[in-house]
């Protein structure tokens, strides 16, 4: 689990964590495109009796996949402006929820993002992140390998704060998912899959609307090796 202070994204506090195998995974995803390869590669049925409050655009997929219980939650169109929800505030929400209604073992935050060249990123690379930090709070934080804000694009605040994180990807809600996640002593790993090149020369929402459908497959590939691999064991082997 990887709190935004000290950040460590696969750390497993011993004494919070069940000695059995890993049965229930909560994915958190921000976006409608990222989620529905996974929902069919496990072939989850969208769940319209809602364990969320009346009237939330929060969608839930469920179903079985070998020895696991998996649910897909993401935040689902905002009510207003008809838009993927994506962000920190959603994530926050969305992932508390989970946590309270469906207690699950690990939580997954997949998505994508965008990658720093400087570090070695390219498009379609998928990061399982160590460390998670928010880079847009303007308060001093140690290193953080995935940083997350609430902005697509990078003023030169953020770089500056960015580039203090030590990050080599950069995203709109793990740092977001990472503190609930700590909050309730759930743990949780982050994978990402680059769109975009932040420190590259095109524009980013350019590159990432170009890349977003190649590189969902690529992430969902990911996804599916961390399923596999999480299946059978419990969270202090992994
Ligand atoms: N900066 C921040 N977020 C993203 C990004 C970038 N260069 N590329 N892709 C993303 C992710 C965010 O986490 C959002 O969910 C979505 O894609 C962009 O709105």
């Amino acid at each position: 689990m990887a709190p935004p202070q000290d950040g460590k994204a696969a750390e497993v506090k011993e004494e919070s964590v069940p000695q059995r195998p890993i049965s229930d995974v909560v994915f958190i995803i921000a976006m409608k495109k990222e989620a529905s390869p996974l929902v069919e590669k496990f072939q989850l049925t969208e769940e319209s009796n809602s364990l969320f409050p009346k009237g939330v655009p929060w969608v839930r997929y469920s179903g079985k996949y070998k020895d696991l219980n998996i649910n897909i939650v993401s935040p689902g169109k905002d009510i207003v402006l008809g838009v993927d929800s994506v962000g920190t505030v959603s994530a926050s929400l969305i992932t508390y929820a989970s946590i309270q209604a469906l207690q699950p073992d690990l939580i997954i935050n997949a998505g994508t993002a965008g990658g720093f060249k400087a570090k070695g990123a390219c498009i379609g690379d998928v990061y399982l992140a160590s460390d998670v930090a928010f880079h847009d709070r303007r308060i001093p934080i140690p290193i953080g390998k995935l940083s997350t804000g609430d902005s697509l694009d990078m003023c030169p605040h953020d770089e500056t704060a960015i580039i203090a994180n030590d990050a080599t990807v950069k995203d709109m809600e793990g740092a977001a998912v990472a503190y609930v996640a700590d909050l309730l002593r759930t743990p949780a790993i982050f994978l990402k899959a680059v769109t975009d090149i932040v420190d590259g020369d095109r524009p980013t929402t350019e590159e990432f609307l170009e890349n977003l459908a190649a590189v969902t497959a690529a992430l969902d590939q990911a996804a599916t090796r961390v399923v596999d691999f999480i299946n059978g064991k419990n969270p202090l082997e992994l």
